[in-house]
């Protein structure tokens, strides 16, 4: 399998993110993807691809002009006030405010933020265009005809949605190859979320489209971020009704609850046919996650590789959270290795 990848990822590091109410290292930091790639070299998968320039016109399907532009924008405006850190929200439009885009950089990040943890740097929205850049490279290799391939996007995208960035996400990388994907023949296609965190953003984008369906195995959102989506009532709405499924799990679950969830999700996929199956890889459900509370041991990421295959099924990976750094090589590329057996 392919891997899609390049550098530039490395121009978004924060020094700080907003954690137990002190500015830590983020957790999404560059190490990450440095220890895949290792894993990939040392496992001899490193099939390496660089992405193609971002096509932003299938952004633009995704995400709106208002968010875009903001995202473009947002550092140079907060550079302008010469405010000694980076730049994050404090204040946020909440119940019985209204809700327009105010012209001060201070409203702007609140008004277009849904979790204040994450800053915005001076390279950010370049290294958040490379990111879906490097997802619609995938989606092309696998629209083109390869069975599969892995988007190693950084930062993550999931909960990004039309016009919201947090929880360490700017563009919705797996969003913008499902849409890839639609516009390049496909009439159906799963977005299959196995990271620990609910793809709020993925859900929200696509809650009322028939042509995108929606499965995601998350932490119980009463105890888990992002706390407000991702209940197991949400199935969509409309056009999109019966195409959002859910699996909201208590901590401690372990792999033979989380496996039967998958096994669901699979029947649910297998029963859509769908012409491309876009996995939203967070290995964040591993057992030492420092911020996550699943219990899935190493091995059993190999096993749930094998389970995606048997979807037979065009597949795209696109990398979104884990952070457990020693062993998030391991854990990425079982995936992509027991899918590859199988
Ligand atoms: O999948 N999402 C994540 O891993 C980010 C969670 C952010 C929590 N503050
Ligand atoms: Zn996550």
């Amino acid at each position: 399998m392919k891997t899609v990848l390049n550098e530039v990822h490395r121009q978004h590091f924060p020094k700080g993110e907003l954690y137990g109410g002190e500015l830590v290292v983020p957790f999404e930091r560059p190490e990450r993807w440095d220890i895949i790639v290792e894993q990939l070299n040392s496992m001899e998968m490193a099939d390496f691809v660089d992405p193609d320039p971002l096509d932003m016109e299938t952004v633009q399907k995704i995400h709106d002009a208002d968010f875009l532009r903001f995202l473009a924008t947002a550092w140079d405006m907060w550079a302008e006030e010469n405010y000694a850190g980076e730049a994050l929200p404090t204040v946020i439009p909440a119940r019985r405010m209204q809700q327009r885009e105010p012209d001060h950089i201070d409203g702007k990040l609140g008004y277009f933020c849904m979790a204040i943890e994450t800053a915005i740097t001076s390279g950010t929205w370049v290294a958040a265009c490379a990111s879906a850049a490097v997802a619609q490279t995938g989606q092309r290799l696998v629209s083109g005809g390869e069975a599969s391939a892995f988007a190693l996007c950084r930062p993550p995208g999931h909960h990004a949605a039309r016009d919201l960035y947090g929880g360490y996400c700017f563009l919705n990388n797996a969003a913008i190859a499902a849409q890839g994907f639609l516009d390049a023949g496909a009439s159906r296609v799963a977005v299959l979320d196995v990271d620990f965190h609910h793809g709020n953003g993925t859900q929200d984008i696509f809650y009322d489209r028939s042509d995108v369906l929606f499965a995601s195995l998350h932490g119980d959102p009463r105890t888990a971020f992002p706390h407000f989506l991702g209940f197991a009532d949400e199935t969509g709405k409309g056009e999109g009704e019966g195409f959002n499924v859910n699996y909201p799990m208590p901590s401690g679950t372990d792999f033979q609850t989380w496996g039967n969830a998958l096994d669901d999700a699979c029947a649910r996929i297998d029963a859509y046919a769908p012409d491309a199956v876009v996995v939203s890889l967070g290995v964040d459900t591993y057992k030492d996650d420092p911020i996550s509370f699943f219990r899935l041991e190493s091995e059993n990421f190999s096993t749930y590789g094998a389970r995606i295959a048997k979807l037979a099924r065009p597949t795209l990976f696109v990398m979104e959270g884990g952070y457990a750094v020693e062993e998030i090589g391991t854990n990425t590329v079982n995936v992509l290795e027991g899918f590859e057996r199988a």
